[in-house]
């Protein structure tokens, strides 16, 4: 996320390649309003399992970084486990409110060491259970490991929130984890129906249009053009350390996938064209929030997928 270290991670060539069905793919473009074409890439299951939380890098090398790995949907991993400080497993509806939780590691001591990813020290998302609700935010630390996520007014219903950090594991080696955990909006929650899949979706005047194909399992590249009025948007700003940030949750059990931005920042011209590393663990319906800055302003864009 954000990106992923970058958010994203991606699996290691071997796991990537363990147990693929090949020829399932199915072009965002062919998804677009039909979505009755079946799902058949069954079986991709175990590459979630499979795949461990982290990867080892140099503790002094700073030369890779680690990468996520999973689905993001436990509270602990590898040792390491997300805990909502009391007060946040129910906050209230309609208001902004400060959810606080720490990472503890595997004797229960909250961890205040972390390592920068894409410019921030944790990374903090919540979306509703219907996919609806989506904010991305970066808390700040207390000295005592406590995480304060400042949140604007939630809707009432059932969400989850994810953090997604790097620190250091017992052995020194850099790990990147996504945990999470759910916690309830108070009052009469209301579901919305996620929207079709498309191809492309607007938001702030803008018009955002994906293309690449999208298979559970592997690793694809997924490529957001950004036009206004019909012109190709060249004036993006850099966002954490990328022109844009890519976020994305699986329908159903909101699996968080990781997607990574491809190529380096250079000033206030990124665009029109953004391109990521997009790894979706599992076939079904997913909810990309597709995040650029424009004149200070940031923009998220939504849009439902397909992966096959
Ligand atoms: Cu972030």
């Amino acid at each position: 996320m954000h990106g992923f270290i970058k958010h994203a991670v991606r699996f290691p060539r071997g796991l990537r390649a363990a147990g693929l069905t090949v020829g399932l793919a199915a072009a965002l473009a062919a998804c677009g309003s039909a979505s009755t074409s079946a799902s058949t890439s069954s079986g991709m299951s175990g590459m979630t399992s499979s795949a461990t939380a982290s990867a080892s890098m140099g503790a002094m090398s700073g030369m890779a970084e680690p990468m996520y790995a999973g689905d993001g949907l436990s509270a602990t991993s590898s040792g390491f486990t997300l805990v909502p400080v009391s007060g946040s497993a129910s906050v209230p509806s309609g208001k902004a409110v400060a959810v606080r939780f720490e990472i503890t590691d595997s004797a229960g001591v909250a961890v205040t060491a972390f390592q920068d990813d894409q410019t921030k020290l944790m990374h903090f998302y919540v979306v509703r259970s219907d996919l609806a609700g989506f904010q991305h935010v970066h808390p700040v630390m207390a000295s005592d490991g406590t995480w304060s996520a400042n949140l604007a007014a939630l809707e009432p219903g059932t969400y989850r929130e994810y953090a997604s950090f790097i620190t250091k594991n017992g052995g020194g080696a850099a790990i990147a984890l996504v945990l999470s955990e759910q916690f309830t909006v108070a009052g009469a929650a209301t579901s919305a129906a996620l929207p079709a899949a498309s191809s492309s979706t607007q938001v702030d005047g803008y018009s955002v249009t994906l293309s690449g194909g999208l298979m559970a399992g592997m690793e694809h590249t997924l490529t957001a053009t950004v036009t206004e009025n019909g012109a190709p948007v060249t004036d993006l700003q850099p966002y954490l350390d990328a022109y844009a940030h890519l976020t994305a949750f699986h329908q159903g059990d909101l699996a968080f996938a990781h997607l990574h931005p491809q190529g380096a920042v250079n000033g206030d011209h990124g665009g029109p064209t953004l391109a990521f590393d997009a790894q979706m663990a599992k076939s079904g319906s997913y909810r990309l929030f597709l995040q650029f800055q424009t004149g200070g302003v940031l923009h998220t864009a939504a849009i439902t997928v397909h992966v096959g």
